[in-house]
């Protein structure tokens, strides 16, 4: 009878990452842009998955399928691009993930029980429950607010935090998203911290006494839910939007941004299809009414991704640079500098640009690109940390998750008084 549980617990342990048997994963140096451009030449013949930049040694993490495996390391060496094998079996390593999140559980059960969210990935239903919590227990300063379902019918969820009701129209307004690419799992946390360091957890009175928040830590709750259950990969949305098997769209290339040009795919088996039509998506219009809604007095937009210690901004469609750009530069060089003092020694520095010259590739259809394009003057996207020498994990260990909520309040601290000191009111 043991024996046979055993053996179920194995079946479904193993089945739970099943489609990726036979990946690995490799890291890729790319030493000039030469090199950068070949690398991405292969994505779409080898149907490789980019999973990330480990910024310290600068090589890309890559998810290839057992059948292109020997053509793409040909491939890199006729390139000239060196590049070592991360897991030799990437199920194996989510199944290791996986232990050591549940270790992390089982933690946390002799501690009592007690309830200690920043230690693990959450389910969604934690973040949920969280937010109506919050507004429940602080009537005064937040507002929950749910203005539309996700295309599986979960509540889109953000609070509006302010000490007017948002009434006070002299005050600029901070937005901060999370969640679009559900598979970037440390993303909701950093806004939820957010949260409670504006409510619960009050060090710097002044930001909720500046600004008028605006918090949503899960833009893409059916893509995080499959992320959870079913793919531990999956980062576009759960959409059926065409009569191909494939679902989803990446959120990320589906706004009204020079949409459907660079660094996207018309295919929706792609894992960056932008989308039969810009906008497509109820997860970024929800984005794009809070954008629309707040335009004039929006000084800061934050969006949360992973990973990659990297603070990036606009345009990054073909890497030219907006009007605003040295404030972009010098505001996101300040933020990057605060979340250094705040950091590990084994964490990454981050470094700050232009989001094609930074990350190496171009992307058009990005959230950051579209809220700059429509006049919200400083508009970042995190590429928050992760995978780095030294950490456990096969994207970043749950014991690192509250460092990295921490240190990023503290770039949100600086980013938000800076946003507030160059802010002037659009007419
Ligand atoms: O490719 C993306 O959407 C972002 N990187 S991620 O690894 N999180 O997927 C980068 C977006 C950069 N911004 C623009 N291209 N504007
Ligand atoms: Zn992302």
């Amino acid at each position: 009878m043991k024996v046979l549980a055993i053996a179920l617990l194995f079946v479904a342990v193993y089945a739970k990452h099943e489609e990726y048997a036979g990946y690995k994963s490799y890291f890729v140096g790319q030493k000039n842009q030469a090199q950068q451009h070949a690398l991405q030449s292969l994505e779409n013949e080898f149907q490789l998955d980019f999973l990330g930049r480990v910024t310290s040694s600068q090589e890309t993490l890559v998810l290839v399928k057992p059948e292109f495996q020997a053509a793409f390391t040909k491939s890199l060496k006729a390139f000239g691009l060196s590049y070592r094998v991360h897991a030799d079996d990437v199920v194996k390593a989510l199944q290791n993930d996986d232990r050591i999140i549940e270790e992390v559980v089982q933690e946390k059960a002799r501690n009592g029980g007690a309830r200690i969210p920043y230690d693990n990935y959450q389910p969604l239903s934690v973040y949920d429950a969280y937010l109506d919590d919050i507004a429940r227990r602080y009537p005064n300063v937040v507002t929950l607010v749910s203005p539309a379902n996700s295309f599986e019918g979960r509540p889109i969820k953000y609070l509006k935090i302010s000490t007017t009701n948002f009434q006070d129209t002299s005050k600029p307004v901070i937005f901060i998203d999370g969640g679009i690419h559900s598979r970037e799992w440390i993303s909701p946390p950093t806004v939820t911290w957010a949260i409670r360091k504006l409510v619960e957890d009050v060090t710097e009175p002044d930001l909720l006494e500046r600004f008028d928040w605006i918090l949503l830590p899960m833009v893409n709750p059916d893509g995080y839910e499959h992320s959870h259950t079913s793919n531990r990969f999956w980062r576009k949305t759960r959409s059926a939007t065409s009569i191909a098997l494939c679902r989803g769209v990446d959120g990320n290339r589906n706004y009204d941004f020079a949409w459907n040009t660079v660094g996207t795919s018309t295919n929706p088996c792609s894992d960056t299809y932008g989308g039969p039509t810009a906008f497509s998506e109820i997860e970024t219009r929800v984005v794009r009414d809070i954008l629309h809604e707040n335009l004039s007095r929006m000084a800061l937009y934050l969006t949360m991704h992973s990973f990659g210690s990297m603070i990036l901004y606009p345009w990054g469609h073909d890497g030219s640079l907006s009007n605003n750009a040295f404030a972009l530069q010098t505001v996101g060089v300040a933020m990057a500098d605060e979340i250094f003092t705040h950091s590990l020694p084994n964490f990454p520095r981050y470094s700050v640009g232009n989001s094609l010259l930074t990350i190496g590739y171009g992307a058009s259809g990005a959230s950051e690109d579209y809220a700059h394009s429509i006049g919200v003057p400083l508009s970042y996207t995190y590429e928050l940390p992760g995978l780095n020498a030294g950490m456990n994990g096969f994207i970043l260990d749950p014991r690192f998750i509250e460092q990295v909520c921490r240190e990023t309040w503290a770039g949100i601290v600086v980013g938000a008084r800076r946003a507030g000191d160059l802010f002037v009111p659009h007419p």
